[in-house]
C-alpha cells in the first residue's frame, strides 16, 4: 500500500511540507486545476508539480483526476476532439511520473451534497445528504451547495436539457466508446485508468449514473478487459448505497486485480431513507466497517495507492469542504494503522 494524500497545488492551503509530516505518507494526488475542462495539459505545469511535490520527499503517482468533458459523456460529434486532447493529457501525465489516472463518468455533477457543514454532536461539521432536503431541491432553479460557482443557472438548464435523451445505456456505450480509444493508450505508456464512483451511487434529478453498484462494475470489466481499465474503490461512495456490500465488493475486485486506487472514509447513515452524513474515518465513527474493508483488500493481493477521503472539519480548521488537515491527517493514521496490522498479522 503507497499512502498518499490529496493536494490542490500551490494554490491550496495546506503546504507540502505539512502532508510530508503526515506519517508514511509518500505521495500526492494531485492535477491540473487552472485548464477549462477537456483542454490539454502543459507538458511544463505537470513538470512543476511533480519538481514541487520531489522536493518536499513526496512522489507524484496519481492524478485525480483528468475529467472527462461533457460532450463525451453525452456522445456529442465533438467528443473526438475532446478524446484527443485527454489522451494527449495521458501521455503528458505518463510522461511526469503518473501511473494511475483517477477519473469519473458522472454527467454534470461528480458529487452532490445538501449541507457542506452539517453539525455533528461533537461539534465538528462535515458534508452530508438529506433526502428529506434534497426532495425540496427545485430542479429549475438548483442551488447546490458546492456548484453555484461551476455553472450559471442557464447553462445548467441547458446541460440537463441536453441528457434528457441519454440514458443508461447511451451513457455507458458512451464510456466503452471513450475507454476503447483511451485504454491502448495507457497499456502503451504505463497508466492505468480508475473510475471513480458515482456519488452519491443513484440517479440525481433524472441523469443517469452507471458505476454504482457491483453489477455496474461487472458490465465495465466484460465490456473493456483490458487490465488497464480499473477502478477506485471509493468506500464513502460505494458506502452511501445501503445495498452494497463492500466488504465483499473490496475483496472482489481486488482479487480480479482491477483496484489500483482507493479512497478510505467512512458515511454514517442518518435516517431510513437515503440520508448519510461524513464521518471520521474509523469503524466506530460511522456505517462501515473499515477494518472488514481493508482486511478485504489486503488478504485479496490490493497493493496499490490509498488515501484519505473527505474529513470533518476540527480543532477549529475552516477547511475547503472536506479537505482540511487535521481530521484527513487523523484518517492517515488509522489507515495506515489498519494496513500494517493486517499486512503484517493479519494472515496469522
Ligand atoms: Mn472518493
Amino acid at each position: 500500500m503507497k499512502l498518499t494524500f490529496r493536494w490542490y497545488g500551490e494554490d491550496d492551503s495546506i503546504k507540502l511540507d505539512y502532508i510530508k509530516q503526515i506519517p508514511a505518507t509518500s505521495g500526492v494526488v494531485t492535477a491540473v486545476y487552472d485548464v477549462p475542462v477537456g483542454e490539454k495539459w502543459k507538458a511544463s505545469s505537470l513538470e512543476r508539480l511533480k519538481s514541487l511535490a520531489n522536493a518536499a520527499g513526496l512522489q507524484f503517482e496519481v492524478v485525480e483526476s483528468i475529467p472527462v468533458h461533457e460532450d463525451i459523456k453525452l456522445g456529442k460529434p465533438t467528443r473526438d476532439k475532446y478524446i484527443e486532447n485527454y489522451i494527449h493529457n495521458i501521455r503528458a501525465v505518463a510522461a511526469a511520473g503518473v501511473k494511475c489516472v483517477c477519473y469519473n463518468f458522472m454527467p454534470v455533477f461528480d458529487w452532490l451534497r445538501t449541507t457542506l457543514k452539517h453539525q455533528n454532536p461533537d461539534g465538528s461539521n462535515s458534508l452530508a445528504y438529506s433526502h428529506e432536503d434534497f426532495l425540496k431541491v427545485n430542479p429549475d432553479e438548483l442551488h447546490l451547495p458546492g456548484w453555484d460557482e461551476s455553472y450559471s443557472p442557464a447553462e445548467l438548464k441547458q446541460l440537463l436539457a441536453e441528457y434528457a435523451g441519454v440514458s443508461h445505456e447511451k451513457l455507458f456505450s458512451n464510456l466503452v466508446y471513450f475507454l476503447n480509444k483511451v485504454i491502448p493508450v495507457c497499456e502503451e505508456c504505463g497508466v492505468n485508468m480508475a473510475i471513480h464512483p458515482d456519488d452519491p451511487p443513484w440517479d440525481v434529478f433524472g441523469l443517469p449514473r452507471i458505476i454504482s453498484n457491483e453489477s455496474d462494475l461487472d458490465a465495465l470489466f466484460a465490456a473493456v478487459p483490458s487490465k488497464a481499465n480499473g477502478l477506485t474503490f471509493c468506500t464513502g461512495s460505494f458506502g452511501a448505497g445501503r445495498g452494497n456490500d463492500l466488504v465483499h465488493m473490496a475483496g472482489k475486485y481486488a482479487a480480479q486485480g482491477r483496484i489500483y486506487f482507493a479512497h478510505l472514509r467512512n458515511v454514517l447513515y442518518t435516517d431510513d431513507t437515503d440520508s448519510f452524513a461524513e464521518t471520521g474515518h474509523l469503524s466506530a465513527d460511522g456505517s462501515l466497517d473499515m477494518a472488514a474493508i481493508v482486511r478485504a483488500l489486503v488478504k485479496n493481493g490490493f497493493d496499490g495507492y490509498v488515501r484519505p477521503d473527505h474529513g470533518r472539519n476540527i480543532w477549529g480548521e475552516d477547511g475547503k469542504p472536506g479537505y482540511g488537515l487535521f481530521d484527513r491527517a487523523l484518517g492517515s493514521a488509522y489507515i495506515n494503522g489498519l494496513f500494517e496490522a493486517i499486512e503484517k498479522y493479519g494472515n496469522r
